[in-house]
Parts: C-alpha cells; sequence; structure tokens
C-alpha cells in the first residue's frame, strides 16, 4: 500500500506557533503509523511565500521579500526536527520547480478556456487575499480580522469555478470518507447549495509584485492560493516524475478548519479543470486555544513549538497534543492539563509499568528474558486485551481519531499494572514451585511492553526507542517496526538480555494545593468501655485512616531504611515509609496500603512527609520485620478506613 500525506504550507508572514506544530505532529503520526503497517510513505510539507501578506510582513521589516522568505522558511525548516517530523519533502513555492509547473497549469487551463479575463467590483480583504461576499461579513467587517473590506474595481483574470460546481457535489456526496469529520463535509455542502461565484485568480502588478507572473499577461501575477494549492503536486514533480504516478491517487491532504474552503472547493475544481484525479482525502482539524483564549499576537499568548519542547519535553507534547484534541474540535491548551498528562499517563501509569515490569526481571531473573511457556489459561484474557487494543489502535489510527487510539492504548496500559497486582511476581519469587509461573508473568509483562514501544512509535518516537532499548532490541527489529509482524504474541527471544535506560518519563513539578483533608463518614458514637488501657470511640474517630494507592517510590540517598512513596488517597501526596529492608520500590508501585492521612507532616531525611504507612510488625527467623497492611480487593484510593 501506498500513502501520500502533506501539511498546509505554512505563510512566512510569522513564525511557527502551536498551531503549525499540531498539524504537523499529526500528519507525522499518521505517516509513522503507515509506516509502521509497511506502507510506502512519503509525507510532505513547507512554506506558502508568496502575496500580500508576505509583502506586509517582509515591509515591516524593512527587508526584501526574498530575503525575508528565506529567513522565516528556515525557522520552520530548523522546527521540524526539535519536534521529531521528519517529512520526506519540505516544499517553498518559491522553488524554481514549483513555480514553472504553476505557470504551466495556468497556460493549459487558459487554452482549454477556464480562465477568463473580466472585469470585477468587490469587497476585498488584504488579511485574507480574497474577495468577500456581502453574506460573509459581520457588522460590515471581515469576520476574521475584524475590519471592514476595500471596495475594489479592476480588471482580473477568473477562473471557472461555477462550471464544476456539479460535479463537486457529485464527487462529495459519493465520496463519504472525502472530506472528514462528517461536520466539515456538511459544511461544505451546505456551501454548493448556493450557486458558486468564479474564483479571481490574478492580481495586477500595479498593486503586488510578490507573486508567480502569468504566463499569458505579464502585467499580473497569480493569485496566492492558486499558486500555493498546487505545491501538492509540483512536490510530486508533477506531471512527468515517477512519484506523481507512483502517490497522487492516495493522496491525503491534512488541515485545520480555517483552509476548508480553499481546499475542499477551489482545490478539487481546479484539479478538474486541469483534467488531474481529486486527492483521496481531506483531513480537517479544530482550532487550538490557550487557556481557552483564541492564540494572537496582540494578546501575546501565541506558544512557541522550540519552548514547549524546552519546558515539558517533546514526548509530553506529542501525547498531550494528540491525546487531548479530539480531531475535528476545538481544544484549549493549558500548562496544568500537560503537566497532569504526563505525570498521570506517562510517568506513573505507562513508565511504573515499564520500570516495575523490568526491575522485576533483574531482580528474579538477572534481566534476562524468560522462556515463553505458551499462553496459560489464566492468562488468556490479559493477551486478549493486548489483541483488541491492536485493533482499536488500527482502526482508530486510520481515522484519525488519535485520541481514541491512545485511550485503547492507555486501557492497556492499566490492566498490565493490574496484572503485576494480582499476580504478585514477588511473592511468586518467595515460593520456588511458582518458579514457571513467575517466569510466565514476566514473559507476558515484557511482551506487553513490546507491544506497547510499537503501537507508540507513531506518536513517541523518542521514548518508544528508548523502550525497544530497555527490553534489549535494536531499533529495526521487525518485532517493533512492523504492526503486521509484530502484532503476533510470544516473540522476545528467551535469554536475551534487558538493557538499563534511564528514567522513561520524568515527574514535572505543579504548584500543589495542599491536600484537601476528605470529609469523614458520620458514625454512630458507643460509649466505650472504661479501662485503663481503652480509648474511647472518639479518641478513634480522630484518626483519618484511609486506602492509599502507591503512584510512584524511590529510595531516599544516604537512608537505608526510607522510601519515599507517592499515592493518591485520593489526592496525590508524599509518605516516607521505612520499609526500604523490606521492600524495593519496583513492587510497590501500584499497591494499596493503609495510611493514617492526618499525622502532622514531618520532614524525613529533607523529604516533607504528609502521611504514615501501617506496617505490620512480625518476625521472621528470629529477625524484625514489617508487612505492608492492605485491603482485601481493590477498592477506590482515598476510601476511609472505618
Ligand atoms: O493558511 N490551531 O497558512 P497558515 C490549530 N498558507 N491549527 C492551526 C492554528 C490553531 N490555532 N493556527 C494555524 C495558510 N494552524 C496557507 C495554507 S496550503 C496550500 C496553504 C495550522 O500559516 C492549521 O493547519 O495560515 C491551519 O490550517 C494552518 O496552520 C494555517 O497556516
Amino acid at each position: 500500500m501506498t500513502t501520500y500525506i502533506t501539511t498546509p504550507i505554512y505563510y512566512v508572514n510569522a513564525q511557527p506557533h502551536l498551531g503549525h506544530a499540531y498539524t504537523t505532529i499529526v500528519a507525522d503520526t499518521y505517516s509513522r503509523f503507515k509506516r509502521l503497517s509497511d506502507d510506502n510513505v512519503r509525507f510532505q510539507t513547507g512554506t506558502d511565500e508568496h502575496g500580500d501578506k508576505i509583502v506586509q510582513a517582509a515591509e515591516v521589516e524593512n527587508i526584501e521579500p526574498k530575503e525575508y522568505v528565506d529567513r522565516i522558511s528556515g525557522m520552520f525548516r530548523k522546527t521540524w526536527p526539535l519536534l521529531q517530523v521528519e517529512p520526506d519533502n519540505f516544499i517553498r513555492t518559491t522553488d524554481y520547480d514549483h513555480v514553472a509547473v504553476v505557470r504551466g497549469i495556468l497556460q493549459k487551463v487558459y487554452e482549454s478556456g477556464d480562465i477568463y479575463f473580466d472585469e470585477y467590483t468587490g469587497l476585498y480583504c488584504r488579511g485574507c487575499e480574497r474577495y468577500l461576499t456581502e453574506k460573509e461579513l459581520v457588522d460590515g467587517n471581515c469576520p476574521d480580522h475584524q475590519v471592514p473590506p476595500k471596495e475594489i474595481a479592476e480588471q482580473n483574470y477568473f477562473f471557472r469555478m461555477s462550471r464544476y460546481q456539479q460535479q463537486l457535489i457529485d464527487h462529495i456526496k459519493e465520496n463519504p470518507e472525502f472530506i472528514t469529520p462528517e461536520r466539515y463535509r456538511n459544511e461544505v455542502l451546505s456551501f454548493l447549495s448556493e450557486p458558486l461565484e468564479d474564483l479571481c485568480i490574478s492580481r495586477p502588478k500595479t498593486r503586488l509584485t510578490w507573486g508567480i507572473e502569468l504566463p499569458f499577461d505579464d502585467k499580473y501575477v497569480t493569485y496566492v492560493w492558486f499558486d500555493a494549492l498546487i505545491n501538492y503536486l509540483t512536490g510530486l514533480g508533477y506531471p512527468d516524475g515517477e512519484k506523481f504516478k507512483e502517490f497522487w491517487s492516495v493522496a491525503e491532504h491534512v488541515i485545520a478548519k480555517d483552509i476548508l474552503k480553499p481546499h475542499a472547493i477551489y482545490w478539487p475544481t481546479m484539479l478538474m479543470a486541469m483534467g488531474v484525479p481529486l486527492y483521496e482525502k481531506l483531513h480537517v482539524h479544530g482550532y487550538w486555544n490557550v487557556d481557552d483564549t483564541k492564540m494572537s499576537k496582540s494578546i501575546g499568548n501565541v506558544v512557541r513549538p522550540g519552548d514547549l519542547v524546552e519546558e515539558y519535553g517533546i514526548d509530553a507534547l506529542r501525547y498531550f497534543v494528540l491525546r487531548e484534541m479530539s480531531f475535528g474540535l476545538d481544544s484549549s491548551f493549558g500548562s496544568e492539563a500537560i503537566i497532569a498528562r504526563q505525570n498521570a499517563d506517562l510517568a506513573n501509569d505507562l513508565g511504573n509499568l515499564f520500570s516495575r515490569s523490568t526491575a522485576m526481571v533483574y531482580k528474579y531473573r538477572d534481566g534476562l528474558v524468560p522462556q515463553f511457556l505458551g499462553v496459560a489459561d489464566e492468562d488468556s484474557a490479559f493477551v486478549a486485551s493486548v489483541q483488541s487494543m491492536l485493533v482499536d489502535y488500527q482502526q482508530y489510527m486510520e481515522q484519525f481519531r488519535f485520541h481514541l487510539a491512545l485511550k485503547a492504548v492507555w486501557e492497556l496500559v492499566s490492566v498490565a499494572n493490574k496484572y503485576i497486582v494480582s499476580n504478585a511476581p514477588w511473592v511468586l519469587a518467595k515460593e520456588p514451585d511458582s518458579a514457571k509461573r513467575l517466569d510466565s508473568v514476566l514473559f507476558n509483562l515484557l511482551e506487553c511492553l513490546r507491544i506497547l514501544a510499537l503501537v507508540l512509535q507513531p506518536v513517541m518516537p523518542g521514548a518508544a526507542a528508548k523502550m525497544i532499548e530497555g527490553l534489549g532490541l535494536t531499533a529495526g527489529d521487525e518485532r517493533v517496526t512492523s504492526l503486521k509482524k509484530g502484532r503476533v504474541w510470544g516473540q522476545l527471544s528467551a535469554g536475551s538480555a534487558l538493557k538499563k535506560i534511564e528514567t522513561l518519563f520524568p515527574r514535572l513539578e505543579m504548584e500543589k494545593k495542599p491536600p484537601q483533608p476528605q470529609k469523614k463518614q458520620s458514625g454512630k458514637k458507643k460509649v466505650a468501655e472504661s479501662s485503663e488501657d481503652l480509648i474511647d470511640f472518639e479518641a478513634f474517630q480522630k484518626l483519618d485512616l484511609r486506602v492509599a494507592e502507591v503512584v510512584a517510590a524511590t529510595a531516599i540517598k544516604k537512608s537505608k531504611k526510607l522510601l519515599k512513596l507517592t499515592v493518591h488517597a485520593p489526592e496525590e501526596r508524599t509518605v516516607v515509609a521505612g520499609i526500604a529492608e523490606f521492600y524495593t520500590p519496583e513492587e510497590l508501585v501500584g499497591r494499596q496500603v493503609l495510611i493514617v492521612a492526618n499525622l502532622k507532616p514531618a520532614k524525613l531525611m529533607g523529604v516533607h512527609s504528609q502521611g504514615m504507612v501501617l506496617v505490620a510488625k512480625t518476625t521472621v527467623d528470629g529477625k524484625e520485620r514489617m508487612v505492608l497492611t492492605t485491603v482485601d480487593e481493590g477498592v477506590v484510593p482515598g476510601s476511609t478506613i472505618a
């Protein structure tokens, strides 16, 4: 199979921001997913460098347009590697090849009679670089730029777009996947229910010279959209290039809703006039706002991709934007939300699953992959969850429903964390008869991690590469580079060695709110028996005893006894526990313990402890031992002990 995926080519009148980053990360993720599906893939992005907007931006800086576009285009090009975005082609509309092809197409369409010369009076918006219809205006202003358009009367060249209106309606109706999500398809069909006007495709040089000169009239340059859209073809070497033959019929464009009309109406009708088959799909996403406010230079809330990577790391950024935005709808970006996802989904859920599982393989099997003994009956549900995740993941990725694909992956992460708790490898390790069972449990966990690394590659190529390394595999290994081959269960090689890697996802600090004490449940008061050793019920009621779930655990430097636990009870808090001689940090994560939640905070070896973990003190072989107290079955973290 073959895939050709494109982003819009971005205007160089502004530097790259979160919106550009999102579209490009989406296209990169999809291209990586398709490579994982063994497709022959081409992924193109680039910059749109002609037109009025660019001239205005260069004027502000008092430099020539060419110098200006070279600089900003370079900024876009340099941004993509920071985001682990790897396009196969970066196109610029000032490239010689592109200019030549645009002129060739104009000449052809002109000769076929679909371009004509006419006088036109219309309302022109310089920001939009197009004529607006009366209907589009809001209180007499352009809805996007909030300024009144200028009435301009001039002679220009027009493209007979109206001629293709019915053909386009038919195509959209016959191909439900042509424009998705459906809301945008409906929007286009609704627009097409009114008669379509022809498109003005030239600008007189008297008011704009920075553009591609019309081949049939040197007093005019080409309208920027007629020039820009053609990039999708010129990037393939249209009309004679091999790549055009190879990739054009499967072209998929990713855009945001702001440029729906040029892509869903101008572009297909242009292709019809040129006699070129239409692209296959248009994927339209919503807008990113920042803290629920539209990103804008004047408000000063424009978010730069480089700053985001520096602040949160590339894995958190890519994961966050794909997990948070429901493709097609608007989303809001906020610092707290991205930190919360990094700490909860990445550090706690996935990071801990990886570190606990591999730590146990180091501890109990010297870091070597145990033998695969077939899928035991008791593990069949676990293996089935992995397989069903793969089915959901693949389907959602195909449909550009990235947030649902990731939701499915994280459901598996949660199942795997529960699998550890319910199989308690630390208990199996103490029973010589359970050696084979322990082999199976550890093998299944590693195999699950391998498949997680496989499916996460498109989303977080960096983190997935680290996981692959930690599992002792090499980057090009088919077991982690091909969905088809990699999905088969039981492929890790017995005896192969894992490799130590640094922490996958460091926790990010957020300004913490003080833990809110939970309301105690009201209970009937009982009269206490009178005895010196007895306390009355009121005294007991003062204790806030709760079930807490350990989400992270680390040793405390210079202390043999203390461990720092991060627990949910249900709010997140730190509790220092003196159990390091009896438990490793890895075997604690995911377990539910009992804590005293209203103990006065104390500082132990420099760490603030907000509570105390309850243990049973016992003696084993003459030595004192501490055993954690827990609940009989999993409960919601924070449940009170009554
Ligand atoms: O329109 N949220 O270029 P452009 C999400 N040159 N995506 C956003 C966004 C936001 N807030 N802001 C921008 C052009 N984008 C033309 C395209 S294509 C032949 C010519 C993204 O620099 C989104 O992909 O204004 C949107 O469609 C695109 O940037 C517009 O980029």
